[in-house]
């Protein structure tokens, strides 16, 4: 399998409920390479931006208030095959199906305060990483 990379988001919710050390550890336990990593609270600009492809659909003003809410912490996680290890990592959107083991269902809430993003295709990971990174943030 390839080694790859992406974007991972702590959301607002993990950092304000002061999970980001637990969610970091269970990224390094997993085998992760951290190449990039910084605390930041979004504009609302940068989340519109960021969410772009969802802009239509009817949570778009509530996902952009809930991740303008407070600070997040954005990172570039590599691995082998990173895009699928992050994503079951983290469980299913809904954190309420999320399974014990993964980040959603350890920190997460319910379908929005869902504790963490991570890309979903390599394409969308290109676009993700270079949004919030540029190449001496990474290393
Ligand atoms: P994922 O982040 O698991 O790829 P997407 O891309 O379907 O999920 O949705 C993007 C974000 O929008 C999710 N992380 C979630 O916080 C939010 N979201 C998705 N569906 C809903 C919904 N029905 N109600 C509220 N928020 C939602």
């Amino acid at each position: 399998m390839a080694v790859e990379q992406t974007f991972a988001i702590i959301k607002p919710d993990a950092v304000e409920a002061g999970n980001t050390g637990n969610i970091v550890q269970m990224i390094e336990d997993a085998g992760f390479t951290i190449r990039a990593l910084k605390k930041v609270r979004l504009t609302e600009k940068q989340a519109q931006g960021f969410y772009h492809v969802h802009a239509a659909r009817p949570f778009f003003g509530d996902l952009v208030s809930f991740m303008t809410s407070g600070p997040a912490v954005l990172m570039i996680l590599e691995a082998e095959g990173a895009i699928a290890k992050w994503r079951d990592l983290m469980g299913p959107t809904d954190a309420t199906k999320a399974g014990k083991d993964t980040v959603r269902g350890r920190y997460g809430k319910n379908i929005e305060k869902n504790a963490s993003h991570g890309s979903d295709a390599p394409e969308t990971a290109a676009f993700e990483t270079a949004y919030f990174f540029n190449c001496f943030e990474r290393v």
